[in-house]
């Protein structure tokens, strides 16, 4: 049967089992708007900007595992997704961005809203389309799909030119899968298990990997077998539950004491799914000098770039710890474990009693249960939840990790609560990040998705601030923000707000946020401008010269 352009690109959404989309319209996709709009089994959001679509769909698709799919036109649309995409890329989260453009024959001309969006988006996507026949709309949907899920996921662009929408051809569906494009390696269980049986020191460093693969039950097997202690990076926050004996906590930069001080001790780390950033390493030369590492990730091309490795597999973490949990043996490393627990408790010591970051995080902790989202910007209230927030069991944390997006936070909780609308979703927030996407709380409020931001606002960007104190003797250029009345603004928008100074009324303020059903709410805390985000290791520094607190 002959279908169009538009009427295949539907079949095709269908068969990926696309049943949400994020997006907004514009001349060049108004057609496929149309169709979809004739098609009940696929939902669409429209955000208040493209970028919160992409966030959007980025959130989603955390939430969910399943691709997330936005749509914008061509020229401003297509660009305001750009950054979505970036972050996406940085922190392999499968999206597929659908993009109108101009009609191919006025492809090249400087056309009215025409932009080069291949040419953009090459270095921020794992591969993208252009789309200039309509013969050619089923295979490359197919593709596109199986390259966003495929290996270490990504974001996986299509550009459409317009004239194709109303093209007609026939359209049979494409039979089967596509295979595997991403090429794994045997796990070699016995070699790991013989480094494990030799280790008296082990640690397992948890990333992303964990959590994009769903092996967080798998790790917390597995470390409570090998008995080793577990540090997270940040993306790798929430794999495993912050209050385990086990748990050490974040590593690296504004890593705890026990995480940097187990890596610069260990005689075995177990990384899992972990790209050792800069943020991770500090001096990567100084980095676990005394331990052997095993590296297990599921892209090649990980494996040896920033960090030397004695032994590496290239697979998926929930496969390989499903493989090693049947042939690894129980282990009892009590002695280093307690080591690990005394820089443990003098992390803990160094912590004011006061401090109200940590009293909120606390607070979320004990008034949230199990299966919570929290997605938060970027900044101090980042790295404070991360730090803080005890994540329970199947909890999630989502935040952008590798490209650091202020911004981000809110339309990612639009997507995770879209994704999840059982679910409780926190999306925490600084005054800097919250002016750069509190447009979105249109969204939530349209939507009924009651999403609540906790915004810890300290009148300035606290974490260049932070950086200014400590390394620019004081001179804090261009981070101080007049105050604005955020409760004003988002009381404008039809939100529950409440503006508080302590922990008390942050608790209630709290309780009364859960009670709103489909409303979302704000929760505007104030903090002292020089709060600080401690410990911290100087950039490039060895991640044992940790500084605990600043007088
Ligand atoms: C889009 C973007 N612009 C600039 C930065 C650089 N940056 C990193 S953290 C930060 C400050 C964030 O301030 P705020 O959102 O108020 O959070 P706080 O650190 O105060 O908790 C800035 C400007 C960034 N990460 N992203």
């Amino acid at each position: 049967m002959k279908l169009s352009g538009v009427q295949i690109i539907v079949e095709c959404l269908k068969r990926e089992d696309v049943t949400q989309t994020f997006g907004y319209q514009g001349g060049k996709v108004i057609k496929l708007f149309d169709a979809l709009y004739q098609e009940d089994s696929i939902d669409h959001v429209t955000t208040a900007h493209e970028q919160g679509a992409s966030h959007a769909a980025d959130g989603y698709a955390r939430v969910t595992g399943k691709v997330g799919v936005c749509i914008a036109t061509s020229g401003p649309g297509a660009t305001n997704l750009v950054t979505g995409l970036a972050t996406a890329y940085m922190d392999s989260i499968p999206i597929v961005a659908i993009t109108g453009n101009v009609p191919a024959a006025l492809l090249g001309r400087d056309s009215f809203q025409e932009v080069d969006i291949m040419g953009v988006t090459m270095p921020v996507t794992k591969h993208n389309y252009q789309i200039q026949r309509v013969e050619d709309v089923g295979a490359v949907f197919q593709e596109a799909f199986a390259f966003a899920r495929d290996g270490r996921p990504g974001p996986v662009l299509i550009d459409i030119t317009s004239d194709v929408f109303a093209q007609e051809c026939e359209y049979t569906p494409p039979e089967g899968e596509l295979g595997e494009f991403c090429k794994l390696t045997d796990i070699p269980a016995d070699d790991i298990k013989a480094m494990i049986d030799a280790a008296e020191k082990p640690v397992i460093l948890a990333g992303g990997g964990v959590v994009l693969s769903g092996a967080a039950d798998e790790l917390f097997e597995f470390a409570e077998m090998i008995d080793a202690p577990v540090a997270c990076t940040l993306m790798g926050t929430s794999s495993f539950p912050g209050d385990h004996r086990l748990y050490t906590g974040l590593v690296g930069m504004h890593g705890t004491k026990a995480s940097n001080m187990a890596f610069q001790n260990c005689d075995l780390l177990i990384v899992l799914g972990a790209r050792f950033s800069d943020r991770v390493t500090g001096d990567a030369s100084k980095f676990a000098s005394h331990a052997k590492i095993v590296q297990i990730d599921i892209d090649a091309s990980e494996i040896n770039k920033n960090i030397p490795t004695d032994l590496h597999v290239v697979q998926d973490i929930k496969c390989a710890l499903e493989t090693l949990n049947d042939v690894v043996q129980k282990k009892d490393h009590t002695a280093w474990v307690e080591n690990v627990g005394e820089w443990k408790a003098e992390n803990e010591a160094h912590i004011p009693k006061e401090h109200l970051p940590r009293q909120v995080m606390h607070a979320l902790y004990d008034q949230l249960g199990e299966d919570t989202i929290v997605a938060t910007d970027v900044g101090q209230h980042q790295m404070w939840t991360a730090q803080y927030y005890p994540f329970k069991k199947h909890n999630k944390f989502i935040t952008s990790g590798g490209l650091g997006t202020m911004g981000y936070g809110l339309g990612a909780s639009i997507g995770a609560q879209v994704a999840a609308p059982e679910k409780h979703v926190i999306h925490v927030t600084g005054d800097g990040s919250f002016r750069m996407n509190l447009n979105e709380m249109a969204t939530t409020m349209r939507y009924g998705l009651p999403v609540i931001t906790v915004l810890l606002d300290n009148n300035t960007l606290g974490m260049v601030r932070q950086w200014q104190t400590l390394f620019f003797n004081k001179r804090h250029a261009e981070t101080n923000l007049p105050p604005i009345n955020f409760c004003g603004i988002a009381e404008g928008f039809g939100y529950f707000t409440k503006k508080v100074d302590n922990i008390d009324d942050f608790k209630k303020a709290l309780t009364q946020a859960l009670a709103q059903k489909g409303r979302p709410s704000l929760i505007h805390c104030t903090l002292d401008i020089d709060t600080m985000v401690l410990p911290m290791v100087a950039p490039g520094a060895s991640i044992d010269k940790i500084t605990m607190s600043i007088s």
